[in-house]
């Protein structure tokens, strides 16, 4: 594929890319392009390699460009020549596979334009080890390329660029380094694998369809987002933090057939699951230590079956608002936590659960549940068949307000002076069970009598 259309705009930085040309040979090596099988077989140096694979409407047909990404100067260069936009691509056809190893220094890969196809010799399996540095992955079609620093450059892949189809699997592993790998406009049939190594990793998905997706983000600061996706099967992200390091996590705008699970380590977490469908469990969890705070809401969320957040030693808040759940299990560990359960804007009953547990351990805790409830005027009720809420030891408080709880209410204050708040509203039909609460008062007040 050779682009004359960017041959005048690029002149300047294409004749500064040869005269660097001696020293680029020396500073970034030179990336080998190479069908075996199958399989294009793309191998980098330990240098910065910026590397772009185009397909093309022929399936099994790709485009290899050498460039460079980050304006540095330094050219990549293929097998021993320039084939960066303007000069033509290395092409090769009958490919079913990817495997690429970007090796060390701060690498760019990406893989865009591969169109559906119902041909026999799709795309499937892509692998890219993106090896130590500080490297980044793009795969499919954005509006701005991230990584890319270069007007014209971006200008010279957006002409060619697309979504990505894959008919197997995607693999990348980040290796160590500050790692970045974006996901945009793409189908990926089987799972989505990203393993990314020591180092801060950032893995973003959007605009995507999956078979499933598996993120480990590995040790380092941490951050997934994933919006407006598709998922057949599961989505499991682990934010594997150490107590210094922090995990951000989003989900927004989805469908998710299986289970989505979310875990991370030691550190702070932030944890975001909002606006979806889970076909079966929703499970999130972290190990925070005590001075790390772990923020999880769960936002317009229908999810099929159970329903389980677990935090650890921190001041933890949970918030899951607006939600619907099989079975609904919160435990908080020790510190000072917050759960809130509520519903918003509604004139009905919202079964928020048939059966839940909210349980906060040690701590100063609190605990709201209400439905739609402002200024004496409840519009609608939150609704349990079996509600249990157990606050642990220390001083605690839980409040209810227009609830409804079907078969079996149970709240239990624990050891410590804890207040029980009603807030109006409520209809507890069945069996009822208070203990261990001192006092009857509205917590907030009570909290502010204490300050
Ligand atoms: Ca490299
Ligand atoms: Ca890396």
């Amino acid at each position: 594929m050779r682009r004359n259309r960017v041959a005048t705009s690029n002149r300047l930085s294409r004749t500064f890319g040869a005269e660097r040309l001696e020293s680029r040979d020396l500073m970034a090596g030179d990336v080998s392009v190479v069908k075996s099988g199958r399989t294009l077989i793309i191998t980098g140096t330990n240098a910065a390699n910026d590397v772009v694979v185009v397909g093309d409407a022929v399936p099994g047909t790709f485009h290899v460009f050498g460039i460079d990404a980050d304006a540095s100067g330094d050219n990549t260069s293929l097998n021993g020549g320039l084939h960066d936009f303007a000069l033509g691509s290395l092409d090769f056809t009958g490919i079913r596979y990817l495997s690429v190893n970007m090796k060390g220094g701060n690498d760019f890969f990406m893989l865009t334009g591969v169109p559906v196809s119902a041909a026999a010799n799709r795309l499937r399996d892509v692998t890219v080890d993106l090896g130590a540095g500080d490297d980044v992955a793009e795969f499919g079609f954005f509006q701005e390329l991230p990584g890319v620093v270069d007007a014209g450059v971006q200008a010279d892949i957006e002409a060619v660029a697309g979504n990505v189809a894959s008919y197997g699997g995607v693999t990348v592993l980040g290796g160590s380094g500050t790692d970045s790998v974006y996901v945009a406009g793409s189908f990926v049939a089987k799972n989505f694998t990203a393993v990314m190594g020591s180092g801060d990793d950032a893995v973003a998905i959007a605009e995507s369809v999956f078979g499933s997706i598996n993120v480990n983000l590995e040790a380092g600061n941490a951050a997934f987002a994933a919006a407006s996706v598709r998922v057949t099967g599961n989505v499991k992200v682990h934010a594997g933090t150490s107590a210094s390091t922090a995990a951000v996590v989003s989900v927004s705008d989805f469908d998710i057939g299986g289970c989505l699970s979310i875990s991370a380590g030691a550190g702070t977490a932030v944890i975001t699951v909002a606006g979806g469908d889970v076909g079966r469990s929703l499970c999130i969890s972290t190990c925070n230590t005590a001075a790390n705070p772990a923020i999880i809401l769960v936002d317009v969320i229908d999810i099929e079956l159970a329903t389980t957040i677990t935090t650890c030693a921190g001041n933890d808040t949970v918030d899951f608002y607006n939600s619907s759940t099989d079975t609904l299990v919160i435990t908080t560990g020790a510190g000072n936590d917050t759960v809130d359960i509520a519903i918003g804007a509604v004139a009905v009953t919202t079964n928020i659960a048939r059966c839940a547990v909210i349980s906060t351990c040690s701590g100063e805790d609190d605990v709201h549940i209400s439905g739609d409830f402002v200024d004496n005027t409840f519009f609608g009720q939150a609704a349990f068949d079996k509600l249990t809420v157990a606050t642990g030891t220390q001083n605690d408080c839980v409040a209810i307000g227009a609830t409804l709880v079907r078969v079996c209410a149970v709240f239990d204050g624990g050891l410590g002076w804890d207040n029980y708040d009603d807030n109006g509203g409520n209809t507890f039909q069945g069996k009822y069970t208070r203990v261990l609460f001192e006092t009857y008062v509205d917590c907030e007040e009570e909290e502010e009598g204490d300050d």
